[in-house]
């Protein structure tokens, strides 16, 4: 039984929707609605007294197993309607964390998806027991003068604690990697988007990746990275992550922090959006807020309009880009518009790279090897006086190359 409470009209259906493909994708099937609109939630039970009476009619009319609140209920509230209902009550944030257990199939995934789980649960847990649990006795697994109550919180709080150490051993070792691949003269970008936008297409069809593709939402937790040549004969590393959605769980983003960094880690972005879904700009505006939340909001996006092949009108598309400069439209499954992405992605990529003029002495030479793995190099000729090069190079590597620079290159030499 799905309950929508506090939205406007102008929402409901697409908060609707959304609400129908989550619980799909937490393997519930949606049996019936109740709408309430709420200004001051009651403290007892969220809706007023009244609407909980409707609802234990309905829920047993229908036969529902469980009642899905499309907010957050607090531990008190949840526990009132679950008594009045009769039925497993259900809030938005558990529903996102039941799906993310179930997709979660790397040890990263696991041990993110279980702190998000536990630090959701600490806080709640001393209104979920009634008072015989907070007193009954769990011999042996107790301190002296502890209640069952203080010993679980206590566990929770040790296991939070080892699952937090491990973490920070996945991120340090992510950390490692990411160095190792910095090393390379190559941007990063992070394909980020609601779920379901189409991030993991894209990516496929970029680089002949197998990522798995789903309908259903969360298909992908776990990041993969791929370098992909572009027609310039450049590279750019591209990370398949984790979809976002409206309201994502503040426990999820602090749990996902190891897999996040590699989006807030990237040097620029490119934000997939579903153009053929009716409320595209409602998914936009929400990933917006979910990279501002990372702090990735300041990264250069190039924004990729998908699935253009189910656009009734194509002059939907020409105006989307229109109105988003460095734009593109695409079809991800079929490949139209792929092209035009590679050149956006190489306008992208020259502008992590500075136009360069250098002789370097000819006991420097290395520097010249370094030039071609470190950049694009344009032009070199060997001369009297050391090896003269134009070259396009990453932020690092002309640091290295500082005293031998003659003049940074101007845009029409390139
Ligand atoms: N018609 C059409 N369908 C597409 C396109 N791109 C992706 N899809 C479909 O959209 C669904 C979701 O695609 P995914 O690539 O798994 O989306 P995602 O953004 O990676 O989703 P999550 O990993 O779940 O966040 C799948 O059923 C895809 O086949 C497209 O360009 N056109
Ligand atoms: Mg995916």
């Amino acid at each position: 039984m799905l309950v929508f409470v506090n939205t406007d009209a102008e929402a409901d259906a697409y908060v609707e929707e959304e609400l129908v493909a989550l619980c799909q994708a937490a393997g519930m099937a949606p049996v019936g609605t109740l709408r309430q609109r709420v200004n001051r939630p009651s403290s007892a039970t969220f809706v007023g007294k009244g609407k909980v009476e409707e609802l234990f009619a309905t829920v047993h009319d229908v036969g529902a197993d469980a009642a899905l609140f499309d907010c957050e209920l607090n531990a008190v509230q949840q526990r009132n309607l679950a008594e009045k209902l009769e039925c497993r009550v259900v809030d938005r944030t558990q529903l996102i964390l039941d799906i993310f257990a179930q997709r979660a199939h790397s040890r990263e995934g696991k041990l993110q998806v279980e702190l998000a789980q536990l630090t959701y649960l600490l806080p709640k847990i001393t209104a979920i027991y009634t008072k015989f649990e907070r007193q009954k006795g769990g011999i042996g697994l107790r301190g002296p003068g502890e209640t069952q109550l203080e010993s679980d919180r206590r566990r929770i709080r040790d296991r939070i604690s080892a699952l937090k150490r491990e973490l920070d051993e996945v991120r340090l070792s992510r950390g490692r990697q990411r160095a190792a691949r910095r090393k390379k003269p190559f941007p990063f970008a992070s394909i980020v988007g609601y779920t379901s936008a189409g991030k993991s297409t894209l990516m496929n069809a970029l680089s002949g990746s197998e990522v798995a593709v789903d309908s259903r939402l969360f298909a992908t937790l776990d990041p993969t990275t791929r370098r992909v040549e572009l027609p310039n004969g450049y590279s750019v590393y591209f990370t398949d992550t984790v979809g976002f959605v409206r309201r994502l769980p503040t426990h999820l983003i602090a749990a996902f922090r190891a897999t996040l960094e590699e989006v807030s880690e990237s040097d620029f972005l490119v934000h997939v959006v579903d153009l053929s879904h009716p409320s595209w700009e409602v998914q936009q505006d929400a990933v917006m807020d979910t990279l501002a939340e990372l702090d990735a909001d300041a990264k250069p996006v190039l924004t990729v309009f998908n699935k253009c092949d189910k656009l009734r009108d194509p002059a939907i598309a020409r105006k989307a880009v229109a109105a988003e400069p460095g734009s593109v439209a695409v079809s991800a499954l079929t490949g139209d518009g792929l092209p035009a992405f590679m050149d956006a992605a190489v306008r992208m990529t020259l502008s992590f790279l500075t136009p360069v003029e250098a002789v370097i002495p000819y006991n420097q030479s290395r520097l010249v090897q370094e030039c071609y793995d470190f950049g694009r190099v344009l032009h070199v000729e060997h001369r009297e006086d050391g090896v003269h090069i134009r070259a396009e190079l990453v932020a690092d590597m002309v640091g290295r190359l500082k005293p031998y620079i003659t003049q940074p290159l101007t845009d029409d030499r390139r």
